[in-house]
């Protein structure tokens, strides 16, 4: 078999015991690698309704036929398991030279079960795996501890581990790789730190099963030619993802005082042409030759890697101004290993139920120095940090009443960094995302603003299930980055293509649709199967944007129509088919080839 070695690593924790997984090439051609091979992997090695947090959930760390290859931006490996912050689902995507170890370490993922009664780390050099003592790395943020690793292994290694966040099983705790890479928003790190694994060093020197070399070298060649020479690109290079401050603002989709509003008056504080004039390094996965990581100095003089993201969260959710200062704590986030969008969603939350009287202590917006100290506070979990740590979804349960309108999850994890008052389609894609409120399945906003932005149309929904399709199917399980594509118009014939050179079977876009709307299913029941009383309400966007109109910019009191979206959500289940309840048919699962889901999921629900 080309493309995938055919065996996954399994690690005990409990017996330390390890064991090769051989897995037959109609699996791999059914789930690709990543998530794909991820959730099928949890879907036959996690019992029904184990507590994310015991020592029957399951880690995977998966790479894809694509990861870690010469070829575009394939420095990415993905992360999953069971979320201890949603019950269902979870993943990331981590950009690492972890990805380029794994690919060339013999296996293809490396799953953990069970858990070490003390702080290990799991070192994998080829064939030999070793459970090595953590004791001194325990307790280190994940800069240090990546320090230490190296000097222990030498530079030519990958890392993944967790900081504080993660021993102390915060909900939303991520796995972190060089100083700045982070996966696994829906408390992936936890899942570590619940086992007491603090890290995982693979060093690989095989060579992978390759069908095709001459012809993957020249595609890639190819591809990375299209890329320097694209429209974009000079402009890619000075901002990567900082650019979207500017363009949420004009757009009003800046999350805002907790997504109260989709404009800040200050936002050129954050934003991306500010950031230019701050930068002073690059940095980014390997194998790109887009490397959008930009690094400035913070507050604190020391260096921090900017997102979108991190500095939209961190910065006018909370109303931080000052780039200086929201990369302190966007550098703080990494160094703890805490997810910055959750982050920045549980505090603003808090920010808005103190200014309502709802919490006896106080946090003012924008209180830099606070903000600071509930960081470290909720990494450790420590006083007010403790409630900080559980998220906001249990925070406003706790609190209920009015709390819960203003509560910014769908399914336990926090709404990433667009504000969809208007924007029916991007709610849609938060609330039907595979892991719960992402933008990575489907960022159909883009297209949406450009478009007919307030309608609630079919067209919609059809383009929305192509983008899941393509960016949390295709992307995810090859698994590479996506932004060659999204960002600087890569021709998307280019990645079957590539598969197809790698395994040396015939692979068309259709393929790729295919195996993605099997993933997609496979997570859906992996959802249904791990929540008792399942409904559709589980695909609704948070209330606050039917309830509380903007009340700035041009969209000043726009808010989503509630029947409306009800009418883009039956089309959608209906284009998947899944029933009126978002649960898969029947002949849909046995379509896909999960007729292995059956017998479970009747048990609970009605397949229809
Ligand atoms: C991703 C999510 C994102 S999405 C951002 S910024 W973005 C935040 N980054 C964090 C961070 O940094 N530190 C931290 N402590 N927490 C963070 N939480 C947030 O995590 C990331 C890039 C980005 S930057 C994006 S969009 C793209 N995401 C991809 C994806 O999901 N899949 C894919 N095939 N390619 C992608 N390419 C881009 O990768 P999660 P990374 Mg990330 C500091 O992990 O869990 O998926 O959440 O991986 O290596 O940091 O690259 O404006
Ligand atoms: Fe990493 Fe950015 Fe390159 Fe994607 S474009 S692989 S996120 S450096």
């Amino acid at each position: 078999m080309y493309g995938w070695w055919g065996k996954v690593l399994l690690v005990d924790l409990t017996r330390m015991k390890t064991r090769e997984i051989i897995l037959d090439p109609e699996t791999y051609r059914s789930y690709i690698g990543g998530r794909g091979l991820a959730v099928r992997l949890l879907w036959d090695l996690v019992p029904p309704g184990a507590d994310p947090l015991s020592p029957y959930n399951a880690l995977v760390v998966a790479s894809g036929p694509l990861s870690g290859l010469p070829l575009p931006s394939s420095g990415k490996l993905v992360v999953a398991s069971k979320s201890p912050l949603t019950n269902g689902y979870g993943d990331g995507n981590i950009g690492t030279m972890a990805s380029h170890h794994l690919k060339h370490s013999g296996f293809d993922a490396i799953v953990v079960t069970g858990a070490s009664r003390k702080p290990v780390y799991i070192y994998v050099e080829n064939e030999k795996v070793e459970v090595r003592s953590a004791e001194h790395l325990w307790g280190l943020d994940t800069f240090t501890t990546e320090d230490k690793l190296v000097r222990e292994h030498g530079r030519n290694i990958g890392i993944l581990e967790i900081g504080p966040a993660g021993e102390h099983m915060v909900k939303y705790a991520t796995v972190i790789s060089q100083k700045g890479r982070s996966g696994g928003r829906p408390g992936i790190g936890a899942v570590m730190g619940s086992k007491r694994l603090k890290a995982i060093v693979v060093k690989g020197t095989r060579e992978p099963p390759i069908a095709d070399k001459n012809s993957l070298r020249s595609i890639s060649e190819e591809a990375y030619r299209k890329l320097l020479e694209s429209e974009g690109y000079d402009y890619w290079i000075r901002q990567g993802t900082m650019a979207t401050i500017q363009w949420s603002q004009q757009n009003s989709v800046l999350p805002t005082m907790n997504y109260r509003e989709g404009v800040w008056e200050l936002y050129e504080t954050i934003s991306g042409d500010l950031m230019e004039k701050l930068k002073t390094d690059r940095r980014g996965c390997p194998y790109c030759n887009m490397q959008c990581g930009n690094v400035i100095a913070d507050d604190a003089g020391e260096e921090s890697e900017l997102d979108y993201e991190n500095v939209a969260m961190l910065g006018s959710n909370i109303l931080l101004e000052d780039l200086r200062r929201v990369g302190e704590v966007n550098k703080m986030a990494d160094k703890l290993g805490l997810d910055t969008i959750s982050l920045g969603n549980a505090i603003g939350f808090y920010m808005e139920a103190s200014e309502r009287g709802l919490v006896r202590e106080r946090l003012e917006w924008g209180d830099f120095k606070a903000v600071r100290e509930i960081v470290v506070d909720t990494a450790y979990r420590r006083g007010l940090g403790a409630f900080i740590a559980e998220g906001v979804m249990r925070m406003s349960t706790s609190l209920g009443g009015e709390a819960l309108d203003f509560a910014m999850h769908v399914k336990g994890l926090e709404v990433s960094a667009y504000n969809c008052h208007t924007t029916p389609g991007m709610a849609l894609a938060y609330a039907t995302s595979s892991i719960g409120a992402h933008h990575k399945d489907a960022w159909i906003i883009s297209y949406e603003v450009k478009t007919d932005r307030t309608s609630y149309s079919r067209e919609k929904v059809e383009r929305l299930i192509f983008l899941q399709n393509i960016r949390g199917g295709m992307f995810e399980s090859l698994t590479t980055c996506r932004l060659p594509w999204v960002e600087l118009g890569l021709n998307i014939e280019y990645y079957p293509k590539m598969l197809s050179a790698v395994t040396g079977l015939e692979w068309s876009i259709n393929d790729m649709h295919t195996v993605a709307d099997r993933i997609y299913t496979l997570i859906r029941a992996f959802w249904i199967r791990e929540h008792s009383g399942w409904s559709r309400s589980m695909d609704y966007p948070p209330a606050r944007w039917f309830k509380h109109p903007l009340t700035k910019g041009p969209y000043a009191g726009h808010h989503l129509d509630p029947l409306r979206y009800e009418k883009m959500l039956e089309a959608y289940y209906e284009m998947r088919g899944w029933n009126e309840n978002g649960i898969p048919r029947r002949e849909t699962l046995l379509k896909l080839g999960l007729d292995f889901t059956i017998p479970i999921l009747e048990k609970i629900v009605e397949l229809g």
